[in-house]
Parts: C-alpha cells; sequence; structure tokens
C-alpha cells in the first residue's frame, strides 16, 4: 500500500463509523424523516454556534449553497486569490449564483479587513456590487495556514457596517480549531454561514454540513434539492458523520505534529524550499525548483518509491496528512524524498 499524501480526502471510515452506519435510523430525509440526518444536522449547529445545519453531500456543494443563499445574480463576491471557490469548484459561483470573484490577494491565503475593504463596491452604473465576502480558515493553497478569530471578527464587523454578509469555507475549520486552541463555535461566531467538512481530516466517508441561522437553512435545503442533493436514507452517512464529530477532532493535534515533522524534514533537503513556521496545521506545500526537478517530476519521483503527493503549480507540492498516515509513515515519505532529490543529483 503507498503511503496517500494526497489529501485528507483520501481517509477511510473507522470501524466505529462503520458500525453505526450499518446500524443506522434511517427514513427519507427529503421528508426530514431520517432520524439519524436530524441529529446530525442538530450537533453540527450546536457545534458551530449556529441555528440550524444542513447534511450537504460535499464541501464543494456546501460553498455552492451558501453563496447563493446570500447573493443576487450580478453580484460579485470578494474572496483570496488562491481561494477554493474560485479556484476549484468549477465556476460554480458562476453557474449557480450568477455571481463573479473579486479575488484579493492575500500573504498565504490570510485575509484581512484592510485588503478587503478597498475591493467593496456599491451599486453604480459601471460597478457590479460586492455581495458577499469570503474567507477560507484553514486555507488550502495558502499551505493550511490558519486565519486568527480576531481578524476573522474584524471582517465580518466591517462586513457587516457595509451590510454585506460573510460565509466561511470551513472545509477543515477544525484544524483551525485545533491550532488556535478555540472552538468552533467561537471561531464562525460572527461569520452568517460557515460550512465544514466531515470527510477530510475527521474521516467520514462523505458529507459536509453548511450552518447558518434556520431561515437561511430553510432555503439552503431547497437549492440542495435542486442541486440534486436530496438524498433520502442519508442517516447511513450521518451516523459516521456524528461519530465524526464527536471523536475525530480529538486526532488532529497528531496530524499537525506530523505535518510539523515533514515540514521540517523537508526543510533539510537541498534545493527544497518551505518554513516550518508557516505550516500551521496539515497541509505541507513546498517549493521543489533547486531540486533539478518541476513537481510533476517530484510527484512521479516519490510515486515510484510509494507516496503519493499532490502537484500544486508547476514548482510546488503539496502533502497533506492525515488519520490514515502514522509517523512511522511521513519519515518513510521525507526518505524518499532525500532519495528522490539524490538520485537526481547524482
Ligand atoms: N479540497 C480538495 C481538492 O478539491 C483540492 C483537497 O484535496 O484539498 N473547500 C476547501 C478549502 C477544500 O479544500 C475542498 C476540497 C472543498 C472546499 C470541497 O470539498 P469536497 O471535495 O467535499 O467537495
Amino acid at each position: 500500500m503507498p503511503i496517500d499524501l494526497r489529501s485528507d480526502t483520501v481517509t477511510k471510515p473507522t470501524p466505529a463509523m462503520r458500525r453505526a452506519m450499518a446500524e443506522a435510523e434511517v427514513g427519507d430525509d427529503v421528508y426530514r424523516e431520517d432520524p439519524t440526518v436530524n441529529r446530525l444536522e442538530a450537533r453540527a449547529a450546536a457545534v458551530a454556534g449556529k441555528e440550524a445545519a444542513l447534511f450537504v453531500p460535499s464541501g464543494c456543494m456546501g460553498n455552492t449553497i451558501g453563496i447563493k443563499v446570500h447573493t443576487s445574480h450580478g453580484q460579485e463576491v470578494i474572496c483570496d486569490a488562491r481561494s477554493h471557490i474560485l479556484n476549484y469548484e468549477l465556476a460554480m459561483m458562476s453557474w449557480f449564483s450568477g455571481c463573479i470573484a473579486r479575488p484579493v490577494p492575500s500573504p498565504d491565503g490570510v485575509l484581512s479587513w484592510q485588503a478587503i475593504r478597498k475591493e467593496i463596491r456599491h451599486v453604480s452604473p459601471h460597478w457590479a456590487p460586492t455581495g458577499l465576502i469570503e474567507i477560507e480558515n484553514s486555507h488550502n493553497m495558502g499551505g493550511g495556514t490558519v486565519t486568527p478569530v480576531e481578524v476573522v471578527d474584524e471582517i465580518c464587523d466591517g462586513a457587516h457596517d457595509a451590510g454585506i454578509p460573510v460565509h466561511m469555507d470551513g472545509a477543515r475549520v477544525f484544524n483551525a480549531a485545533e491550532r488556535l486552541g478555540t472552538p468552533v463555535s467561537r471561531i464562525a461566531a460572527k461569520v452568517d454561514t460557515v460550512m465544514f467538512c466531515l470527510s477530510k481530516g475527521l474521516g467520514a466517508p462523505a458529507g459536509s454540513m453548511l450552518c447558518g441561522t434556520a431561515k437561511a437553512m430553510d432555503e439552503a435545503r431547497l437549492l440542495r434539492k435542486r442541486l440534486g442533493g436530496g438524498m433520502r436514507q442519508a442517516g447511513i452517512l450521518a451516523a459516521a458523520g456524528l461519530i465524526a464529530l464527536e471523536e475525530s477532532p480529538k486526532g488532529l493535534a497528531a496530524d499537525h505534529a506530523n505535518a510539523q515533522l515533514l515540514a521540517r524534514g523537508l526543510a533539510a533537503i537541498d534545493g527544497i524550499a518551505i518554513d516550518p513556521a508557516k505550516v500551521h496545521t496539515n497541509i505541507v506545500i513546498f517549493d521543489v525548483s533547486g531540486t533539478g526537478m518541476d513537481a510533476a517530476a517530484f510527484v512521479a519521483a516519490l510515486q515510484d518509491r510509494g507516496v503519493l503527493s499532490g502537484a500544486t503549480g508547476p514548482a510546488s507540492v503539496r502533502f497533506v496528512t492525515h488519520c490514515d498516515v502514522s509517523t512511522e509513515q511521513c519519515r518513510i515519505a521525507l526518505e524518499a524524498c532525500a532519495e528522490a532529490v539524490r538520485a537526481v543529483a547524482a
């Protein structure tokens, strides 16, 4: 079996999750009659500190619905230039919500109110008005970086004063919570909606939660149906989600320690550039330009040595730690990196 560091999306359900799935009490969730889904939604809302939550099949659908709930066609969505909603969601904000992105560059994916406020547009004969501000926390392509609570609060206060809602792509907000030592409900306290994934670091087989006001979630439920996300006896999946919510956050500290181990080990390899201080959570993005290989060649060389990774740019490679990779496997992966670099140098 290869050591799979491509993403935390590759995690497999635990034995406890599989047992709960087999035994789950189910009903038709489109009629809101699935007791397990109802329990998961109530629990997710409590964890996020919101009135209500909606179980959706994926993070992309959660973000798509979150954007649609807040915006009208012909508006702009302010987001970081490397955000997932802009770069990895097949232009759904335009396809489904009729909005365009107003990308704002940021250091490592951490936005600030100062950077955002300059980009806010009001109705005018020439401009599309800002309909929404989006924050990704932790930030995937920023290298798993975490936006501190005070910064999130400041963005929300400024946005709300300007009459603009805020959506958080919290696909990995539990990783942010672990890093900050702060509950998810505090991180998301001021955002209008937050989406988080059960299927990444938390290890559930599928599903994400969108959380917000009861009114927003009622609308979100209709949008989910429009998108084909009414899943009927979804309690089978929700049962795993409930375990993911209660049990899995405890394991994230170990994933972060493994990411640090990788970052420090990579920094010590000639030709690889990474600053371990910038690795906040479970994502390790590093530059391989000094190795004589581009990212594709580096990824291929690692694959030959039994380690799976992903290229995130012409010269950048991503490792993501998760509950299905051990510290020992991270050490083996580092050895594979060193060996691949030595082989090219020779
Ligand atoms: N991220 C995936 C890929 O799509 C890049 C990964 O391997 O990291 N928001 C963020 C910040 C994400 O990183 C992802 C998935 C999503 C949303 C979408 O979640 P899914 O895959 O459940 O639709």
